[in-house]
Parts: structure tokens; C-alpha cells; sequence
């Protein structure tokens, strides 16, 4: 089987949200057609509590700042998709009606999860793992934002897991627009391949 995989596709990364993606939006129409496109469809949510570690606000530092955090680094954002709150709910011109199940990460207070499956620490974080393999799903197909974070380390992931792995290039967008290139190429290298929207409706 096969899925198409929606990440963080809430208000908060949309240009006027708190942790704006400029033109985060534009790929809205495009995940749409792709939504009508699949047969089943999940996303994700992040969705930190309040003082969640990768707000700024939390370490009393400036948003960009760096922290080390379990020897890791842990670049620092503005306060965003804060649990129950219209930043954090799936932004409202996405065609939500169609989404199978969402999954939510970066619950927990004290560790950040930019990936869909597992939490920084690489300690298992949401269900996403179980419902695939209950559901016997073996290729994935990713859009969503950000390109340069939370998909490309969701990507990351499920091509290490086994999975056969297929990020949308033009359903996505990335913070840092000038490194998009360069990172999907890194992760082309990897074995995960990188398709235009278009790839999948040429009929
Ligand atoms: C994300 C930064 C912080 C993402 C989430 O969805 O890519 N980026 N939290
Ligand atoms: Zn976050």
C-alpha cells in the first residue's frame, strides 16, 4: 500500500503564523490535488505544550540561538504549535476532510521531534511506525514543511526504516530556502527520491 504523508501543514508555519514559512502556502493547492490523488492520507501535527525545550521564550534566549540539550544541539524558535491552540490546528484551506489520522510529536516538554516517527533522542515518539505496518503500507509519499527540518528528518527516517520513500518537491517548503537544493540533494543521495507533483499526474 501505498500513503501520502502531510507534515506539519498548520498555521503556525504559514507566512503570518508565529513560526512563518514565507509562501508556506502556495503548496496548499498542490497537497490538495495530491490528497484526492491518494487513497490514504495521514499528517502530522506539531504539538508542543506550553515552555515546550525549543522555544527561546523557554531559555530566556533569542530565537536562532543554539542550546545544547542531551548533547545535542537545539536551534530555538519562537513559541509555535502550542498544544489546543489555532497555531497549531492544520491550516484551514488544506482539504483536511480526507486525512485518514494525524499524528502529533513534540509532546513532551523536555525533548523536541522534528521527525514524524521518532522523537530527537531517537527514542520511539508517535504511532506513525505501528499504523504503517498495521496497514501494510510500504511507500510513502511526503510533502508538507519544512523541507529543511521536519521533512527531510521524516524522510530521513522512514528510508532508514525500510520504507520506500518519495518526497514531492513542489508540496513542500523550506525555511531556509537558499540550503532547499542542497539538502534534497543529500537526501537524494541517500536512496530517497525527489519528484515533481506533476511525476504523478501525467496522464
Ligand atoms: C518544524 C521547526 C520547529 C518543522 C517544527 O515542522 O519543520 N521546524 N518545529
Ligand atoms: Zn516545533
Amino acid at each position: 500500500m501505498t500513503a501520502l504523508l502531510i507534515v506539519d501543514m498548520q498555521n503556525d508555519f504559514m507566512p503570518d503564523g508565529a513560526l512563518g514559512i514565507p509562501r508556506a502556502n502556495e503548496v496548499i493547492p498542490v497537497i490538495n490535488q495530491l490528497i484526492d490523488h491518494f487513497d490514504i492520507v495521514l499528517a502530522t501535527k506539531d504539538w508542543h505544550p506550553k515552555n515546550h525545550v525549543s522555544f527561546a521564550s523557554s531559555h530566556g534566549k533569542k530565537v536562532g540561538d543554539k542550546i545544547k540539550v542531551h548533547d545535542k544541539i537545539q536551534m530555538l524558535w519562537p513559541d509555535h504549535c502550542i498544544q489546543n491552540t489555532k497555531g497549531a490546528d492544520l491550516a484551514f484551506e488544506l482539504n483536511s476532510k480526507k486525512i485518514n489520522k494525524i499524528f502529533t510529536k513534540g509532546i513532551e516538554e523536555k525533548v523536541d521531534s522534528y521527525s514524524a516517527f521518532f522523537d530527537n533522542n531517537q527514542n520511539k515518539a508517535t504511532n506513525l511506525e505501528d499504523y504503517l505496518k498495521e496497514n501494510n503500507i510500504k511507500k510513502l509519499y511526503i510533502v508538507g514543511v519544512a523541507t529543511d527540518y521536519c521533512v527531510k528528518f521524516s524522510a530521513l527516517d522512514s528510508h532508514e526504516l525500510g520504507y520506500d520513500v518519495y518526497i514531492i518537491e513542489d508540496g513542500c517548503m523550506a525555511i531556509e530556502k537558499k540550503k532547499e537544493k542542497q539538502n534534497l540533494f543529500g537526501l537524494k543521495k541517500k536512496g530517497i527520491q525527489i519528484i515533481s507533483s506533476k511525476d504523478l499526474f501525467i496522464y
